[in-house]
Order: C-alpha cells, then sequence, then structure tokens
C-alpha cells in the first residue's frame, strides 16, 4: 500500500506556507511544487500574489529522484560517539549545510585538526574562514563600462535600477544607461520610466544615436538574457561587449539555482571575460552557503547582493557581511553534540 499523503492548498506568504505544513505533516516533508495563481481583472493589480502548493509527507519514489532535504536526513546522522572519524563527521555537517567539497579540503587543509576536537571550536574556524578566504580575494574596482549578463529573468533590469539609484543618491554621479536588448522595442518599461524620473539619459542600441567623447563618462549596459548553453548566443554576446569596450563584465544569478546552473553559468567566465558577479533572489533563499564555493573559488569579484524587488533598495555592495550573517550550519545536525 502507499502509504504517502499528499495535500494541495493555497497560502498568501511564505509564513503560511510553513504553518500549513508543518500543522499537516510535520517535519517529514517535500514540497514537490509551487506555482503562482493567476488571477484574473483589475484587482490582480491590488491583491497580494496567491501560490498552489503541492507538497507530500513519507516514502518518496525512487524514480522521482527527488533530492534529499539535509534536514529530513538528519535522523541517521552520526553522533560523537560513532566510530566514523570526527573529522568525517564534521565534513557530513558542512556538507549537509550546503558548503562544496572544495571549499571543505581547502578549510582542512588550511586548519588541520586533532582528533578529537571541540565542534563549536572547528564552526567558529570555519565562519573565520570563510572570512579571511573573502579577505583575500583580489577584488577589482568596476571601471567606466559595466555590463550585466546573465540568463533571461535572474533580475539583470531590476539589479541595474538598483545601481543607478546608487549612482544617483549615494554617489552624486549621472551614469549613462544604454540597452543592449536588441529588441528595439523603445518602449517606456520600467528601466525606461526609472531612468527618465531620474532624468538618466537611455539609449537604446539600433535605435539611439549615442556618441560621446569623454571617456570618464560611466556607462551602464543592460545586456538581454543569455541562454548559456548555446554557444553561438555566448559568442555573439561577448562580440557585443567587445564592440562596446566594455571593461566591467557582470555574471548576474539568480541565487535559487541549484548548483549544476551556476555551474554551467560559472563555466562562461572566459568566453565571456568575465569580472564581476551579482547574485539576486538572496530574499527568497533559506539555504545560502552553496554560494560561498562561488564568491570564493570561481575568480569573480563580488559586486553586490539583490534581496527584494525594490529598484532603489533590498540591495548591498558588502557582500561579506550579508553572507556571513546569512550562513548557518544546520541546527538538526548539531543536537547530537
Ligand atoms: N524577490 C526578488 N525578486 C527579484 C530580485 N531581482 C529581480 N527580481 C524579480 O525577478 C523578475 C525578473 O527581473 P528582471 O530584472 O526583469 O530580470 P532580467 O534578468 O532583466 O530579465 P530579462 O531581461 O528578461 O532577461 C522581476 O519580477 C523582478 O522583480 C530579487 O533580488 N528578489
Ligand atoms: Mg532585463
Amino acid at each position: 500500500m502507499d502509504k504517502r499523503k499528499s495535500l494541495t492548498f493555497k497560502a498568501r506568504s511564505t509564513e503560511e506556507i510553513i504553518r500549513t505544513l508543518k500543522k499537516n505533516f510535520g517535519e517529514n516533508v517535500r514540497v514537490l511544487s509551487i506555482s503562482q495563481i493567476k488571477r484574473r481583472g483589475l484587482t490582480r493589480f491590488l491583491k497580494k500574489p496567491q501560490f498552489e502548493i503541492t507538497a507530500t509527507a513519507g516514502e518518496v519514489p525512487i524514480q522521482g529522484a527527488i533530492p534529499q532535504d539535509p534536514l529530513i536526513t538528519t535522523k541517521t546522522f552520526t553522533n560523537p560517539s560513532s566510530s566514523i572519524p570526527f573529522k568525517q563527521q564534521i565534513q557530513r555537517i558542512l556538507r549537509h549545510s550546503g558548503f562544496s567539497q572544495s571549499l571543505m579540503d581547502a578549510f582542512f587543509e588550511d586548519e588541520p585538526f586533532g582528533d578529537p576536537c571541540n565542534i563549536q571550536e572547528i564552526l567558529n574556524h570555519f565562519f573565520h574562514f570563510l572570512q579571511k578566504s573573502y579577505e583575500q580575494l583580489n577584488v577589482k574596482e568596476p571601471g567606466q563600462r559595466i555590463a550585466l549578463v546573465g540568463p533571461s529573468g535572474v533580475g539583470k533590469t531590476l539589479t541595474l535600477c538598483k545601481l543607478i539609484a546608487r549612482e544617483v543618491f549615494t554617489l552624486g554621479q549621472k551614469p549613462v544607461v544604454i540597452k543592449l536588448d536588441g529588441e528595439q522595442s523603445g518602449g517606456q518599461d520600467v528601466l525606461g520610466t526609472f531612468c527618465n524620473i531620474l532624468g538618466i539619459s537611455l539609449f537604446q542600441e539600433g535605435v539611439d544615436q549615442y556618441m560621446s567623447y569623454d571617456a570618464q563618462q560611466k556607462m551602464l549596459f543592460d545586456h538581454e538574457g543569455v541562454n548559456f548553453f548555446d554557444q553561438d548566443a555566448v559568442g555573439s554576446c561577448n562580440a557585443k561587449l567587445d564592440q562596446w569596450s566594455i571593461d566591467t563584465r557582470v555574471l548576474v544569478i539568480n541565487a535559487l539555482y541549484d548548483t549544476d546552473f551556476l555551474d554551467q553559468c560559472f563555466s562562461k567566465i572566459k568566453d565571456l571575460k568575465l569580472t564581476h558577479c551579482i547574485f539576486t533572489h538572496l530574499d527568497e533563499v533559506t539555504q545560502s552557503n552553496k554560494l560561498w564555493q562561488y564568491v570564493l573559488k570561481r575568480g569573480l569579484s563580488p559586486y553586490c547582493l539583490s534581496f527584494g524587488q525594490s529598484l532603489t533598495a533590498d540591495f548591498t555592495p558588502h557582500v561579506l557581511s550579508y553572507l556571513l550573517n546569512k550562513t548557518k550550519i544546520t541546527e538538526d545536525l548539531l543536537k547530537l553534540y
């Protein structure tokens, strides 16, 4: 008999989702799908979004290949009296918390430990290691020509608005904005309206003629989404960035992406001569530890982070402190110590 129990329900917020899931399934729960409910009529603009969530508890068929959630597997985790060497136990804790093997290897190389050791002490060392590694990064200052590139829908345009706001409000600058979106729509989209309000010149490649003789003029470029699986698309993006002599090429990535897709994006560093990276949607991420490997080990300078839909806020250039604040070790795994 199939012992699974499943439930479909509507919710208005993340809190409501979690409350309902826990009430129905306890801790042993898996979310199978989340989709936004499309509303009709004008009222849809006034109401909060609603979501439809499908969740299940109990055994999940192996062929479904749903990845194991670290929180759910904690029951089988080893304890200090286990015969497994202490270092391996630490590695398991860190791996379950989302850290990559290469990052852990670098940590243990940097800080060899005796066996056994105090767990809290080691985790403190690990946090110091993250901090020290970040401070040793050779973070490049952005240049005068900055382009945001990345897959479709990651938040390039919204992040560009945040950068413009920072230039205008915090740095007192007036950058020029150039759209490299190929669509030649020329219409008044969010970016157009935003630039209009702030009195920023916006040019669309192929429609408007941009001529400037001031090499010091700061220029921000909004590139259309690039399919990183399509080598031709990657090649033509690079050609366009070359054509505009863009020196600061920022990879914009949605922090919700899984590591396979993040790897695919970071594999284009050379092809696109990328220099910096920005992570978006940090507000929707519960587990940001996987980002450390990309921030510390891939050679791109962290530029800033975006954590919300505001055009002028929900954004920080203080990547280290934001990520450290978000970094947490899966607590269930520590209960045994
Ligand atoms: N919650 C949240 N939403 C974000 C964030 N960044 C962007 N978004 C939302 O993601 C959606 C896509 O953002 P865009 O800025 O249009 O993405 P894009 O990369 O320019 O998309 P294309 O130009 O189509 O490739 C919009 O609904 C944004 O409001 C973020 O940090 N947090
Ligand atoms: Mg865009």
